[in-house]
C-alpha cells in the first residue's frame, strides 16, 4: 500500500517531510489538506485529533511529527541520502540541531504568524516581543555555527537541514535575518538551492497569497 502523506504544500512542517521524500525519490501519495476536500480532512481528523500536519500513514501505522516522519523514511525506506547518520553519536547531533530549528526558529516564527491572524483585541504583544527576541538570539547563535559548516551538522545534508530549510525560509519572511548574519543568510540560500527544497518551495508558490503576514516578492 502506498505511503500517504496528509499535508499542505505551504506548510513549513509539511515541507520538512517533503524534502525527505524528494531527497530519495521515495514514492508516496499526497493527500491534500485543503478546504475543497472535506473527505480528506475528515480522515485526517480521525487519524490525529490534535490536527497538526503533516502525518504519514504507512499501512496500519500513523506516524506523527515531521521529524519522526523523516526518521521513519530513513529507517524503513532508506535511499542513497541517509538523513539520520548510522553512527549513533552523529545521529544525536543531528537530532539536537533538528530540535533547535523546530523549537527556537519555527516556534517563534509561528507565534508571529498566529498572532497576526487574531482579532486586534486578542493579540499578545508580550508573546510577540519574546518571539522576536528568541529569533534574533537564534539567528546570532546559528550564524556563528554556520561560519564553519556547509550543512547544519557538517558536510552532509541531514534531518537537521530538512528542519532548517522551511524554518529559516519562513522565519526570514516573518522577521528578516539581519545582514550582519551573513553566514546564516548564505546557509538559507544553500538550502534554497538544494533541489529537494527548491521543489517544495516551487510547489507552494501558488499558495503564497495565503501567507498571513504577506509573502515578500523574492525566493
Ligand atoms: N510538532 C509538529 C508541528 C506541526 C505543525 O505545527 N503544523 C502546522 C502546519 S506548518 C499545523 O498543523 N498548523 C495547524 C494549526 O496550528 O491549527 C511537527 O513537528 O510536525
Amino acid at each position: 500500500m502506498a505511503l500517504m502523506l496528509y499535508a499542505h504544500p505551504l506548510s513549513s512542517y509539511c515541507q520538512k517531510a517533503l524534502i525527505a521524500f524528494y531527497e530519495n525519490d521515495t514514492p508516496f501519495q499526497f493527500r491534500m489538506l485543503g478546504p475543497d476536500d472535506v473527505q480528506t480532512y475528515t480522515e485526517f481528523q480521525a487519524l490525529w485529533p490534535l490536527q497538526r500536519f503533516p502525518i504519514l500513514v504507512d499501512g496500519d501505522r500513523t506516524i506523527l511529527e515531521a521529524s519522526i516522519i523523516v526518521e521513519h523514511l530513513d529507517l524503513h525506506y532508506p535511499g542513497s541520502i541517509r538523513l539520520v547518520p548510522q553512527d549513533p553519536k552523529a545521529a544525536l547531533d543531528v537530532r539536537m540541531m533538528d530540535r533547535v530549528f523546530d523549537n527556537y526558529v519555527s516556534t517563534p516564527q509561528q507565534k508571529l504568524v498566529f498572532d497576526s491572524i487574531r482579532d486586534e483585541d486578542k493579540r499578545d504583544p508580550h508573546g510577540v516581543a519574546d518571539a522576536l527576541r528568541m529569533l534574533d538570539t537564534a539567528y546570532g547563535w546559528l550564524d556563528h555555527l554556520m561560519a564553519q559548516r556547509e550543512w547544519a551538522c557538517g558536510d552532509r545534508f541531514t534531518l537537521a537541514d530538512c528542519a532548517a530549510a522551511p524554518s529559516l525560509f519562513y522565519a526570514d519572511w516573518s522577521h528578516p535575518i539581519d545582514e550582519r548574519f551573513a553566514n546564516l543568510r548564505a546557509y538559507r540560500q544553500r538550502l534554497l538551492s538544494r533541489p529537494s527544497f527548491a521543489r517544495a518551495v516551487d510547489e507552494a508558490r501558488p499558495y503564497r497569497p495565503l501567507f498571513p503576514l504577506g509573502a515578500p516578492d523574492r525566493d
